[in-house]
């Protein structure tokens, strides 16, 4: 198997890195060397903390979901045990496929093993004795690094009926997307696994109380549950001492766009838009830094002259965007933005489902109106941006999930923040 590229990783900052410390360090083969290097020392404490102690330390951490929404990993995992049904599962959502997102596949790739006892502690804590790990389908690569650790977990007894001779049964089933966006909504993850069409399901009930086949189900993003080790090796209290009161810990970021050096980068939060900038290199000689895209596609624009923005989840809401997943896309002053911004409305009405009319309707709406802007070069844009603001407004009022929600996110920021028809 090839090794984890060092050039993907960018190790800049390496003293603080957590989630990233065995990325490109071990062999994503090799039990033994995850062992040596540190692993299932967390899995260790779960079982002599026990299951309610341990979702007590992920919400004493601060601990919110990495996915893009923020909520609060303990509550979830709180909710789910208290479940009276016998049965309930664990759902890992490694269908990375926010545009401009690559973080967990670099995770996956470089530390799998760090996944399959993140997801064992998760199983545990909620009282689950399966997880379905829900892979993006174009990740090969993370598919067999997954497969080969969860054969290798189960042979030496770390998966199975009897993990670590303490008496819970847990197993792990890897289910692979087949391409389709809005099989990332937690909802739709289980209609795939379940065998019907990966459509959303409306909320509530939430997956807490009726999740996969009907059941209590946990689920977590893959940068989530890889936050679960530092918490029980080293404490909440140590955990939550890195980041901001309401954003604890680190966050990894995927730098793409006009900079020097792309990739992911793990910075504590409240580290500056201009920071991570910085270790990614800059815009490279000649340019100019025109707007960053935070968030992806459901995001919003900052300008060149905000990057003093603290990278938390409260310090880019309070600016009126989105940390989301980690998206950061730098955009430099030779980029058409109406072509950008027609490439995330066709995206977005590429990836609608189809299931309710706003989104299905709105999302042809949109990238009807942009691209009469678009070819209009000049000429006066504001009947149509009017348009965009009206069916933009239907859209997050009225559809069913996040996608529709968010579909008019970005346009509607690139017109507000950057005067982007003007
Ligand atoms: C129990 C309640 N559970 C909410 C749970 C809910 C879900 C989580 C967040 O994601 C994000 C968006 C984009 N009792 C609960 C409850 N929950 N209330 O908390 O819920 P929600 O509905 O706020 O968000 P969501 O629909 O799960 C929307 C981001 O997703 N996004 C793209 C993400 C892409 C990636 C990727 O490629 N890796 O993550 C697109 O919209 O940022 O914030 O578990 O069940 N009362
Ligand atoms: Fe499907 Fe869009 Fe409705 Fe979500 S908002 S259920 S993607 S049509």
């Amino acid at each position: 198997d090839e090794p984890v590229e060092a050039s993907a990783v960018p190790q800049a900052g390496t003293d603080g890195l957590v989630l990233l410390r065995r990325v490109g360090v071990v062999d994503p083969a090799d039990l033994d060397d995850y062992r040596a290097n540190g692993g299932y020392a967390a899995l260790r404490r779960a079982f002599a903390l026990g299951p309610a102690a341990v979702i007590r330390e992920v919400l004493d951490a601060g601990l919110v979901g990495r996915g893009g929404a923020a909520f609060p990993t303990g509550r979830k995992w709180d909710a789910t045990a208290r479940q009276p049904e016998r049965t309930h599962y664990l759902v890992c959502n490694a269908d990375e496929s926010e545009p401009g997102t690559f973080k967990d596949r670099v995770l996956m790739e470089g530390d799998p093993y760090a996944l399959v006892e993140a997801m064992t502690i998760a199983g545990y804590a909620v009282g689950a004795h399966r997880g379905f790990l829900y892979l993006r389908g174009e990740y090969p690569r993370a598919l067999r690094r997954l497969e080969h650790a969860i054969g290798q977990a189960r042979g030496r007894g770390l998966l199975g009926p009897d993990v670590l001779g303490q008496g819970f049964a847990f197993d792990i089933e890897i289910r692979r997307g087949a391409g389709a966006y809005i099989c990332g909504e937690e909802t739709a993850i289980f209609n795939s696994i379940e065998g019907r069409r990966g459509e959303p399901r409306s909320k509530p009930p939430f997956p807490v109380e009726k999740g996969l086949f009907g059941k209590p189900t946990a689920v977590n993003n893959v940068e989530t549950l890889l936050n679960v080790l530092p918490i029980l090796e080293h404490g909440a209290a140590a955990y939550a001492a890195t980041g901001t009161a309401a954003s604890t810990g680190t966050k990894l970021f995927c730098v793409s766009g006009t900079v020097r050096r792309p990739g992911v980068y793990e910075l504590p939060f409240g580290a500056t838009l201009r920071e991570l900038l910085a270790l990614a290199g800059g815009v490279p000689e000649g340019r100019t830094l025109r707007a960053v895209l935070l968030g992806g596609a459901a995001g919003g624009f900052v300008r060149g002259d905000e990057l003093d923005i603290p990278l938390t989840f409260e310090g880019t809401r309070a600016a009126g965007t989105t940390l989301g997943s980690g998206v950061v896309l730098v955009l430099d002053e030779t980029v058409g933005l109406p072509r950008v911004l027609l490439r995330i409305a066709e995206f977005f009405r590429d990836e609608s489902c189809g299931q309710c009319v706003p989104c299905r309707v709105g999302t042809v709406r949109q990238e009807e109106a942009l691209h009469r802007i678009a070819d209009r070069v000049g000429a006066e844009a504001a009947a149509d941006v009017a348009l965009l603001r009206d069916v933009g407004g239907v859209m997050r009022d009225a559809s069913i999930c996040g996608l529709g929600q968010t579909a008019w996110n970005a346009v509607e920021s690139a017109i507000d923040r950057l005067g982007a028809f003007e």
